[in-house]
C-alpha cells in the first residue's frame, strides 16, 4: 500500500491583493516550491497523485455555520477594496476573489486523503493545501486560514466512516486553536498542539493555548497543550547553565527549539498518551513553520526532524497517517520538510539528525508541566519516580521497600514466581500494571559516572550470567568484541529485572557498531520470556536495521 498526494495547481490561486507585511509570508509559492522540489526528487512520481476535489456546503457545514460559510461564498463577488475591509475584521486574514474555490479545494483534498487512506488505497498521504486551516473557527476565519481543513477531516471520518477515535497532531508552530475549540469537550477526538508561546507572548496571545488547558467536560484530557516558553534568537545557552551571568544581563542568549526538543516532546508526552487513546486515525496539522528558517517560528530544528516525527506517528492507528499543510513560510525550508515527510511515509529510512540530542532546560520544564496538568487524565503519565506502590507486583512478593533495591543485587532475580502465563497476560493489560519499585535503572560499566545520575535511579553493576551472554551472543558477530559482549550482558540483566516487575525502564550504553545486533538480542529474549507483542523503537542511526523479519508478532521502525 502506498502514499498519496492530493494537489490542485487552482489552490495557488489566491494571493495578498493590497500591502500587509503581515499576510504577504502566505503566498502562492509556498505550494509550487514544495511541488517542484517532490518533483526535482522524484517523490511524487512514487505517490499516487489525486486532484483536489471543492468541498460540498453540508461539509463546511460539519464545523462551520451557514452564516459564516455564506459569507466567505459572498467574498468571490467582492472588489479589492471591499475584500480589504472585511479582511480587516479578522485577525491575520486576507481574502481574494479565488479564496472560496481555494479553501473549498483545501477542505476537500483532506477529505479525499481520508477517504483514501480509510477506503485502504493507500496506506497514508499528504493534502498540499492553502489556505491552511487550523485557526479558523465556527464562524471566523483567523491566522490565514479560512475553512478547518483538519476538524473537518475528523468529523467526517467520524460520520462518513464511523470512526471513535481520532488523534490530531498539530505540528505547525502555532497553537491550532481553532481547532483546540472546536473539539475541547468531545473525548473522540484527541488533540495534540506544541507551539511558540512565551508565557502568552507570542501570537495568537491567548491563555488558553497554555499546558493546563486540557479540554472540558467530557473532554477533559483530550487537549494536550504543549507550549514552547523560550524566546528563540541567536543560537546559545540556556540562561540558567551559563556561569558568570547575572539574570540583568541583556539580551539573553537565546535559542529556538531544535531537534532533541521535538523528539523528547514526541516520546515523553505525545506517544505516551497516543498510545493509550489508541487512535483509529492520525491526523496531521502539518505546519513547517517548525522548522529551523522560518520567519515565524524562529526554531532550530531541521527538515530531517520531520521524517523522524513521522516515522514516529507510523506506529499509531496501524500507521493511518494523513498530514494536511498548515503554515511553513521559508520556501527553502518548507520544500524540504516536507520532502523529509513524504519520504518517512513512503518508508524510506529517516537521515540522522544532526547537532546535540539534548533537550534545552526550558523544553523539559513545558514538557514536565504538560506531564503534571495531563496525569490526572492518562495512566501513561502517573509513573512518577516518588509514586508509592500500591500493589505489590507478583514478582516481589516480599514487597521490598525501595531503599532495600538501591542496593539491589541478583537474589531479586526473577524468582520462582516465573510463569510466562501470568507474565504474559500482565504484559497484556499494561494498565493494571503497578508502579514498579524503581522506575529506572542504569548499567554503568564506569561506576564513577554514577555521580551524575539523579538520586531515584538505580545504579545497576549486575550482568547476566557469562554463558547465558555469550550463548546469546554467538550467532552475532558485532558481539564477539568484549566491550560489546559486557554490554550485552548489562543489557540482558536489565531486561530481566524489567520483566521481573522490579524496574520500569533500565537505559544501557553499547558500542555502536554492536547495537543492532544488541537490539537483536534483546528483542529475541523479550519474546523467549513471553512477550505477546514487542515494540522496537530506534531513534537516530542504526548500523542495520534489526532482524526482524522471520517472526509475525513484531513491529519495528
Ligand atoms: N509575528 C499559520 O501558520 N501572524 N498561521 C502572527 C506574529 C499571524 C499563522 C504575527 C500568523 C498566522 C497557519
Ligand atoms: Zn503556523
Amino acid at each position: 500500500m502506498g502514499t498519496a498526494l492530493v494537489y490542485h495547481e487552482d489552490m495557488t490561486a489566491a494571493r495578498l491583493l493590497w500591502d500587509d507585511p503581515e499576510c504577504e509570508i502566505e503566498c502562492p509559492e509556498r505550494l509550487t516550491t514544495a511541488l517542484e522540489r517532490l518533483q526535482q526528487r522524484g517523490l511524487e512520481q512514487r505517490c499516487l497523485q489525486l486532484a483536489a476535489r471543492e468541498a460540498s456546503e453540508a461539509e463546511l457545514g460539519l464545523v462551520h455555520s451557514p452564516e459564516y460559510v455564506a459569507l466567505v461564498r459572498g467574498t468571490q463577488a467582492l472588489g479589492t477594496g471591499e475584500l480589504q475591509t472585511l479582511s480587516g475584521q479578522y485577525d491575520a486574514v486576507y481574502f481574494h476573489p479565488s479564496t472560496f474555490h481555494c479553501a473549498r479545494l483545501a477542505v476537500g483534498a483532506a477529505l479525499q486523503l481520508v477517504d483514501a487512506v480509510l477506503a485502504g488505497a493507500v496506506r497514508n498521504g499528504l493534502a498540499l493545501v492553502r489556505p491552511p486551516g487550523h485557526h479558523s473557527q465556527r464562524a471566523a476565519a483567523n491566522g490565514f486560514c479560512v475553512f478547518n481543513n483538519v476538524a473537518i477531516a475528523a468529523r467526517h471520518a467520524q460520520r462518513q466512516h464511523g470512526l471513535h477515535r481520532i488523534l490530531i497532531v498539530d505540528w505547525d508552530v502555532h497553537h491550532g486553536q481553532g481547532i483546540q475549540y472546536i473539539f475541547e469537550d468531545d473525548p473522540s477526538v484527541l488533540y495534540f498542539s506544541w507551539h511558540r508561546y512565551e508565557h502568552g507572548r507570542f501570537w495568537p496571545y491567548l491563555r488558553e493555548s497554555d499546558a493546563d488547558a486540557v479540554g472540558q467536560g467530557p473532554g477533559l484530557g483530550f487537549t494536550v497543550n504543549l507550549p514552547w516558553n523560550q524566546s528563540p534568537g541567536p543560537r546559545g545557552e540556556d540562561p540558567a547553565v551559563l556561569p558568570g551571568r547575572a539574570s540583568t544581563d541583556a539580551p539573553w542568549p537565546q535559542v529556538g527549539m531544535g531537534n532533541a526538543d521535538y523528539v523528547a516532546a514526541f516520546l515523553h508526552v505525545l506517544l505516551p498518551v497516543a498510545f493509550e487513546f489508541n487512535p483509529e486515525l492520525v491526523l496531521v496539522s502539518a505546519g513547517f513553520d517548525s522548522a529551523i528558517g522560518d520567519p515565524e517560528g524562529q526554531m532550530q530544528a531541521t527538515p530531517e526532524c520531520f521524517a523522524h516525527l513521522t516515522q514516529l506517528l507510523q506506529v499509531l492507528a496501524g500507521g493511518r497517517v494523513c498530514a494536511v499543510l498548515e503554515g511553513g513560510y521559508h520556501l527553502e525550508s518548507l520544500s524540504q520538510s516536507v520532502c523529509m515527510m513524504v519520504q518517512a511515509l513512503l518508508g524510506d529510512p529517516a537521515p540522522p539528525l544532526s547537532g546535540p540530542m539534548v533537550p534545552h532546560g526550558s523544553a523539559l520544564e513545558s514538557i514536565q508541566s504538560v506531564r503534571v496538568a495531563q496525569a490526572p487524565h492518562w495512566m501513561s503519565l502517573q509513573q512518577q519516580g516518588v509514586a508509592p506502590v500500591l500493589s505489590p507486583s507478583p514478582y516481589s512478593p516480599e514487597g521490598r521497600p525501595s531503599s532495600l533495591l538501591l542496593t539491589g543485587r541478583p537474589e531479586f532475580k526473577a524468582a520462582a514466581t516465573q510463569d510466562v502465563a501470568a507474565l504474559s497476560s500482565l504484559l497484556d493489560q499494561p494498565r493494571l500494571n503497578p508502579t514498579p519499585p524503581v522506575r529506572t535503572a542504569v548499567a554503568l560499566a564506569a561506576p564513577d559516572a554514577a555521580l551524575a545520575l539523579p538520586s531515584d535511579v538505580l545504579c545497576e553493576e549486575g550482568s547476566a550470567p557469562q554463558e547465558e551472554t555469550q550463548a546469546w551472543a554467538r550467532p552475532h558477530e558485532a558481539l564477539a568484541q568484549d566491550r560489546a559482549l559486557t554490554a550485552l550482558g548489562k543489557v540482558l540483566y536489565l531486561l530481566d529485572r524489567i520483566l521481573d516487575g522490579q524496574v520500569s525502564s533500565g537505559v544501557a550504553v553499547t558500542p555502536a557498531c554492536a547495537a543492532a545486533a544488541t537490539l537483536d538480542v534483546a528483542i529475541r529474549c523479550g519474546l523467549s520470556h513471553g512477550a505477546q507483542r514487542l515494540l522496537c523503537l530506534a531513534v537516530g542511526q542504526l548500523d542495520r536495521p534489526p532482524d526482524l523479519t522471520d517472526d509475525g508478532r513484531l513491529e519495528g521502525f
